[in-house]
């Protein structure tokens, strides 16, 4: 098939699943199209494939749009897009504003063909930014315009049916992993890099939004280290509380123990994960934890909240442990636990892995984006 897809370039994990989900379906012999302001970043860092071209969604600044109308320009990029290339269909990830756009190039293009379009709805384009109610009628409208919707977890789709009261059929279909990327390949020499005095690693991946509740790992990084003073946090990311982290750590006196390493490649994400002891995600709300499921296909137990559809993802005993938001006292329990104990650690790690191959493999999750695919494209 010939399929467009739209999602935010930045890191962030829609743009991710965006990113992963084009290239895996070129790698099954799809053309993919994908439409943007910039290309994801997955492309960005050099991943591409014979079939996958990046068409730039570009905007005429004004003086009189204090903001540009992207809405506007990307839907006109659809348009060209879906008449240039033929295009099956397009798919949009994160709701706000792509499912507008892409019912507004479906419109345009209505005179000479039906273009079909598929939204997946990622998370706080629902539990956020889509319930607020300057968004809520049109993010409504999108949802229920589009020819299919999809959610990453069970949680996003009740959330979804509560927020909108919408009837359609809204299909779960997870999030991916590529497990044979995905493998734990330690690497002493990285190790030593990133631990030197032979720490533990606990490693944390997010893009330092509030909603990530960064604080919290230096606060269960101080705890840890309290008892046990041999224990090294990974801050892999950057985004907007980075600042105040950096300067939590100083007052609690362990900024030699945490080392913020910036946004990183998928490759540096994978030599991170190759090494460290434990995984910690203490967010306010996850539709689903895509850094969690990263972590368990490398064999890396996960320390997270209850939250949202995290405990889909992550067996609460069984390949992690789960707490109450801002539970720092519990998740530094349960980390210096695991870091003390590498049997219980392996355990938990392998039967991650073996949850993310069972439940999660690409090769298990993209067949069904097909099947939804074929159905929506012979939907008119
Ligand atoms: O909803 C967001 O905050 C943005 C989005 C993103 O682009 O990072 O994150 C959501 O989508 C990811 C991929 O499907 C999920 O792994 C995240 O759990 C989800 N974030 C939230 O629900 C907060």
């Amino acid at each position: 098939m010939k399929i467009g897809i739209t999602c935010y370039p930045s890191y962030g994990g829609s743009g991710i699943v965006g990113a992963e989900l084009g290239l895996e379906l070129a790698k099954r012999g799809h053309s993919i199209h994908f439409i943007s302001y910039a290309p994801p970043m997955r492309l960005a860092d050099g991943a591409t494939h014979d079939l996958v071209r990046f068409h730039e969604v570009k905007m005429l600044t004004y003086p009189l749009f204090e903001y540009p109308p992207y809405t506007l320009a990307l839907a006109s990029m659809i348009c060209e897009a879906a008449r240039d290339y033929a295009l099956d269909l397009v798919h949009m990830h994160y709701a706000i504003p792509h499912s507008v756009s892409a019912y507004l190039a479906r419109e345009m293009c209505k005179c000479n063909r039906y273009l079909p379009f598929v939204t997946t709805l990622h998370g706080t384009d629902i539990t956020l930014v889509g319930r607020d109610p300057s968004y809520l009628p049109i993010t409504r409208f999108g949802i229920e315009q589009s020819d299919a919707v999809t959610c990453i977890s069970e949680y996003l789709r009740r959330a979804t049916l509560e927020t909108f009261h919408v009837s359609r059929d809204i299909e779960v279909i997870y999030n991916f992993i590529d497990s044979e990327f995905y493998r734990r390949q330690p690497n002493d020499a990285v190790r030593r890099e990133i631990a030197p005095n032979g720490e533990r690693i606990i490693l944390h991946i997010s893009t330092f939004r509030p909603i990530k509740r960064i604080m919290d790992c230096i606060e269960v990084l101080a705890r840890v280290n309290r008892k046990n003073a041999s224990a090294r946090l990974v801050m892999c990311g950057d985004g907007p509380e980075r600042r105040e982290a950096e300067q939590l750590a100083a007052r609690l006196g362990v900024e030699g123990n945490v080392s913020f390493v910036g946004q990183q490649p998928q490759l540096k994400i994978r030599e991170y994960l190759s090494v460290a002891d434990l995984l910690l995600l203490p967010s306010e709300s996850e539709s689903f934890g895509l850094s969690a499921l990263e972590a368990m296909s490398c064999e890396v137990p996960v320390i997270a909240t209850r939250v949202g559809g995290v405990p889909e993802v992550v067996d609460d005993g069984g390949s992690g442990r789960l707490f109450e938001v801002g539970d720092v006292d519990g998740m530094a329990e349960a980390a210096l636990e695991l870091l003390e104990d590498s049997d219980k650690r392996q355990r938990m790690g392998s039967h991650g892995r073996h949850i993310a191959v069972a439940k999660f493999a690409s090769e298990k999750i993209i067949p069904q984006y097909e099947k939804l695919y074929e159905k929506a494209s012979g939907s008119r």
